[in-house]
């Protein structure tokens, strides 16, 4: 069996989604997601230039070897652009074996341990009342979980995925058009003064069983951190995401000292190395990675089963720039994962995005369902992909009111 040719697609609605197509001599095709977030247009060219000129002629069947062969083959191993183009890679073989197989790809890796899966969707408030409509409105939906954002009062400008005025929460998702990217005044003071006794309102609001989660969005010093993450125990917190910047994984130690509130770090780890150390050393609870960033289901089922050895659940990114390829990924891994711990999933069905990837996969009452079709589940639509172009777009930049450049 031989690949005989692989396309890349740029574009989506709304989303500039970037889509790798494997063909084989036998007609089956496989299906991958290479989107790096503002940044889509060099993994689809890592593609274009360097990976696909190779991959023709190669036996699909051998995912690991051709896993190998390009993350050691490349010798500047490892970073985001490159796993996620070995990412888009990885799930396309996975897909093309399970269509071989006929099995959806949960069935690959041992089965199922569940039957749905847990997820949380965004809520968020320009102030704590529009916030607490926003929760109100999710937990309606059926959700067991919710992420919390909240405009903070005096702070310069709106900040972590909180919309600029009230009412505008429903379904926010964070604008990063244009290639220059806006500019965001921070203030951790105001932050640490006030975040706390909000999400203890939130508590008492909506009681106990309510699963609660916050982002921190790497915005603290890991002594700020330390203090916030024991301020808000009490608030028995699902988990406190990103508190401190992850390059220095030792100083999540001072966050263990202090602090039962669990952590959980990952969405901008590329690899098992970036997160090794904190996986053995037990210093997070969830692990955030995610499959087109962290190279693909091959690599990122290794990361999981390293985290099981060590209590570590997994909670998988899944912010808007991840295309329903690499959610049908982590919806796989998900349904079979011992260490499953949560999933993160905003309802993006729009009517475009079903047409351009259409699935039978379910989302109710606050659960995931994957569905039974071979490999991923997930089809892609050419004609509909005609549609769509890249748009330039860019992640904010943060300073602090002095003008330090500080963590978006
Ligand atoms: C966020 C992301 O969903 C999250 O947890 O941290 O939305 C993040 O801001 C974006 O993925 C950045 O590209
Ligand atoms: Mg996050």
């Amino acid at each position: 069996m031989k690949i005989t040719n692989a396309k890349v697609f740029v574009g989506g609605p709304g989303k500039n989604y970037v889509t790798l197509k494997i063909e084989t001599d036998q007609g089956v095709y496989g299906l991958g997601d290479a989107t790096l977030n503002n940044r889509e247009t060099l993994p689809a060219a890592y593609l274009q230039d360097y990976l696909i000129p190779c991959l023709i002629g190669m036996d699909p069947r051998r995912s690991e070897d051709i896993w190998q062969f390009f993350y050691r083959g490349a010798y500047f191993r490892r970073g985001p652009i490159a796993m996620a183009a070995f990412g888009a890679i990885d799930m396309a073989l996975w897909d093309i074996k399970g269509k071989l197989a006929n099995m959806p790809l949960y069935q690959l890796f041992g089965g199922k341990s569940r039957d749905g899966a847990l997820v949380y969707a965004h809520a968020t408030g320009a102030d704590l009342p529009d916030l607490m409509e926003s929760i109100a409105h999710y937990v309606d939906a059926g959700y067991k979980a919710v992420r919390v954002q909240c405009g903070i009062p005096g702070m310069p400008s709106a900040s972590y995925a909180v919309p600029e005025t009230s009412g505008a929460s429903k379904h926010y998702i964070t604008d990063f058009s244009g290639i220059r990217p806006r500019t965001e005044i921070w203030d951790t003071d105001r932050y640490m003064r006030y975040m706390p006794g909000a999400l203890t309102e939130i508590r008492e609001r909506f009681g106990p069983d309510l699963k609660l989660l916050h982002d921190v969005h790497h915005r603290l010093t890991p002594r700020e951190a330390a203090q916030f993450a024991k301020a808000v125990e009490p608030v028995n917190l699902f988990w406190l995401e990103d508190p401190t910047p992850a390059e220095d994984q030792t100083a999540l130690k001072l966050i263990r000292q202090h602090s039962t509130t669990p952590i959980a770090i990952g969405e901008v780890f590329n690899s098992l190395h970036d997160c090794q150390h904190l996986i053995e050393q037990e210093l997070i609870d969830f692990i955030r990675v995610a499959v087109t960033y962290a190279g693909g289901i091959t690599h990122v089922k290794r990361i999981v089963e390293l985290a099981g050895m060590h209590h570590i659940r997994t909670g998988f990114h899944g912010a808007p720039s991840h295309s329903p390829l690499c959610m049908a990924a982590q919806a796989h891994l998900n349904a079979w994962a011992p260490n499953f711990g949560i999933q993160e999933y905003l309802v993006l069905g729009t009517p475009e995005c079903d047409a351009l990837f259409p699935s039978d996969h379910q989302m109710q009452d606050g659960l995931f369902h994957v569905s039974d079709a071979p490999g991923l589940g997930v089809d892609f639509d050419e004609t509909q992909a005609a549609r769509y172009c890249y748009a330039p777009g860019s992640h904010p930049v943060v300073r602090l009111q002095d003008g330090t450049l500080w963590n978006y």
